[in-house]
């Protein structure tokens, strides 16, 4: 039988990223897999080859914190104010709501957040949230229609593209959302992912990347329908889209047609396509892994910054550990003093500033380059330089 998908991108054996290591857990064997990338060529999604159960990626000891940074903060303000001025819903249900960036924005009455990492739900749990220590599914879905009744918006930043069985959470969507609701997803962009070179959109947790393309094919068959998009540089470019029930939908708003006219422009509907940034990713390692080595030939000392999930990706598929990067500063209290997967490099909090004796810095949180480069600026007057492998690898 024809295979009906293109395996293009093979990024090596990796760790799971968020799986920082204890110091004591050091000399243990860590969990281990091939990262392949594949292109379903009917639906045109995007999606890495082997899989883990959200129960073994989303557990209690979960690092990450959406609050982390003031550009996520921000951005989930400012849709907050969105919503009330424009779309003015009763009850809010946010899909993954870590620990309460979004929510918080609004009255604790009228909300309702599902997070499955009990750690972090734990956050807005003790705040006096309505929040749910669970996996979105339909199970859960009827158990909370049935106490609180039908929601009239549904969002969920970077947490779809996280959960396998796409049919599941979109029947539990529909079970839940009243009639004339409104769904807002918001993940990152597989056309910015491509032009960027940002190959470490890839990793465990991300079993998606979405085009709008492909989530417009997906979305058919609950019968929701996209009627706008926003292309946020929130995560290195991502798409917001705003999604209602189809017969809901009068008229598509003007930039769901320019999205879907700039994914066929660059040919995202096509093998060719991943063919061609397969191979623009092979040569950023090799670019990435020279800049290194001079570094390290001239005895710079190289730091990284922000012990990212992505960086788990790069670090890993490049072969950049300990003998490259001294430490990574990080400001999440529950990544510091572990090591990254893999490459078992010592994580170090925060402190305020970069030590003086660092000649290089590389960006693990690249994403955040623009608010990251503004709390830089001593080190960077003082001679101190950043590393980036996006879009391009090159010392800014
Ligand atoms: O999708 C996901 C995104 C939203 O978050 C998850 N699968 C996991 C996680 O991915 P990530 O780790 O790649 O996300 P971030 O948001 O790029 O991580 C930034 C990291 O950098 C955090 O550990 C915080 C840190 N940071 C810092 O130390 N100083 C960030 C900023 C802005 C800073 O100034």
């Amino acid at each position: 039988m024809k295979k009906n998908y293109y395996n293009f991108l093979d990024l090596g054996e990796q760790p799971l990223a968020n799986f920082y290591i204890k110091k004591k857990d050091l000399g243990k064997k860590e969990k281990k897999y091939k990262l392949k990338i594949r292109f379903e060529l009917n639906s045109k999604l995007v999606s890495i080859e082997k899989t883990f159960s959200s129960k073994t990626m989303f557990n209690n000891e979960y690092p990450y914190r959406s609050s982390m940074s003031k550009t996520m903060k921000d951005s989930f303000l400012k849709l907050s104010n969105e919503i009330k001025k424009r779309i003015k819903p009763g009850k809010i249900l946010e899909i993954g709501s870590n620990d309460g960036s979004f929510i918080k924005n609004f009255n604790k009455k009228k909300t309702i957040g599902i997070e499955p990492c009990a750690n972090v739900e734990k956050i807005t749990k003790d705040k006096k949230f309505n929040t749910y220590p669970s996996y979105w599914t339909q199970d859960l879905a009827k158990k909370i229609l049935k106490k609180h009744g039908e929601v009239d918006l549904i969002y969920s930043a970077n947490t779809i593209s996280h959960i396998k069985n796409l049919d599941d959470v979109f029947k539990a969507i529909n079970l839940i959302l009243s009639s004339k609701g409104t769904l807002i997803i918001e993940d990152p962009s597989l056309l910015e992912c491509l032009k960027g070179n940002a190959y470490d959109q890839f990793y465990n947790e991300h079993i998606y990347v979405f085009s709008y393309i492909a989530l417009k094919n997906l979305l058919k068959k609950y019968n929701l329908k996209i009627y706008k998009v926003d292309n946020l540089d929130i995560h290195g470019g991502s798409l917001r889209y705003f999604i209602k029930k189809i017969d809901q939908v009068k008229m598509l708003h003007e930039s769901v047609l320019i999205q879907e006219k700039r994914e066929l422009k660059y040919r995202l509907n096509l093998s060719s396509t991943y063919k061609k940034f397969a191979l623009r990713v092979k040569n950023s390692k090799k670019k990435l892994i020279s800049i290194f080595k001079k570094c390290k030939k001239n005895n710079k000392k190289i730091i990284g910054y922000g012990a990212t999930a992505k960086s788990v990706t790069v670090l890993n598929y490049c072969g950049i550990d300990s003998s490259y990067i001294d430490y990574f500063l990080d400001t999440t209290l529950d990544k510091q003093k572990k090591y990254t997967p893999g490459t078992k490099i010592l994580i170090r909090k925060y402190s305020g500033s970069i030590d003086n004796d660092v000649d290089y810095v590389f960006l693990g949180a690249w994403n955040f380059k623009k608010e990251i480069l503004k709390k830089e600026i001593k080190f960077i007057k003082s001679g101190g330089k950043f590393i980036i492998h996006t879009p391009e690898p090159r010392i800014l």
